[in-house]
């Protein structure tokens, strides 16, 4: 069992509280490799799946690092869930991670964290594709009973997307908020320097903070959480809708933009709701 620390420790401690009821199935898809707030979201992920509140059926990398599925691995097995699945996009590179962006002095931590902490899984050769889990996973639940979380890249959902019938299953594939967020304060704290989440966050962050806008945390809250407060966890109502309609379009080139279109009234983007400041969601991320 990995080591735990506030508020994750108080969620851990809940665990026989919470009532029983059918915990959300939710698979993310993560660029675990570049920036650290990856980490922080499968921190997350890992807790409430310890507490029953969310079934992580799967973990999907969608960076071609090898480092990326071993340092999920870590993170599943530091929280003791070896039942968390985890998929790698091929093919595979040896390639570590190095800040060109903006040469911001922001360090690598997903091979230091394969090399240095135990994990289930040797090799990411050996892990099935993205696709495949999806496939697997969505041809065993009910309709609109999995919820995945995009973290990254969305490469492995439009390839699931142009997946076509298979062993697996018959049917084809087809069907920013964070930034003022800063969250990871308690890891440094409250952590022990045992714990790979802690030393994640060092080595990306540099210069020994653990501060991190909570881009990815945030997104992975709302994917389990949803709308609903959750007094069972001690966490009140977070997130509301903030428009009646419009869509999100997305450009060839990537680059994406909310189009108000009244006609369309089934896509969202979110705000903290008026009981909910930038600190009082950041307790409720990493640290
Ligand atoms: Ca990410």
């Amino acid at each position: 069992m990995g080591h735990l620390y506030t508020p994750l420790v108080l969620l851990w401690a809940m665990y026989g509280l919470i009532a029983a009821r059918s915990a959300r199935m939710v698979v993310i898809d993560t660029d675990l490799f570049s920036d650290v707030d990856d980490v922080g979201s499968l921190a997350i992920a890992n807790v409430l799946h310890g507490c029953n509140v969310v079934n992580v059926t799967g973990i999907a990398i969608n960076t071609h690092s090898k480092y990326g599925a071993l340092a999920a691995s870590v993170i599943n097995t530091h929280f003791g869930n070896l039942d968390i699945p985890v998929a790698a996009i091929r093919p595979l590179s040896n390639h570590t991670f190095f800040d060109i962006y903006a040469f911001r002095s922001h360090g690598e931590y997903a091979a230091k964290l394969a090399h240095n902490w135990p994990r289930s899984i040797n090799d990411s050769s050996m892990t099935p594709t993205p696709v495949s889990l999806y496939r697997r996973v969505l041809s065993s639940a009910e309709d609109n009973s999995v919820t995945i979380i995009s973290l990254g890249f969305l490469t492995n959902l439009a390839t699931l997307m142009d997946s076509h019938a298979d062993a697996i299953s018959p049917l084809m594939g087809r069907f920013e908020l964070g930034k003022d967020v800063i969250s990871g304060a308690g890891l440094a704290s409250l952590a022990p320097s045992s714990s790979p989440i802690r030393a994640a966050y060092e080595w990306y962050v540099g210069r020994c903070s653990t501060l991190r806008e909570s881009w990815d945390p945030i997104t992975t809250l709302y994917g389990i959480l949803g709308l609903e407060p959750h007094p069972e966890l001690g966490i009140g109502k977070t997130f509301e809708y903030a428009n009646d309609f419009g869509y999100n379009w997305v450009s060839p080139d990537g680059s994406n933009a909310w189009v108000n279109d009244s006609r369309v009234t089934n896509q969202h983007w979110l705000k903290l709701t008026d009981l909910t400041t930038n600190t009082s969601l950041a307790i409720a991320s990493p640290g």
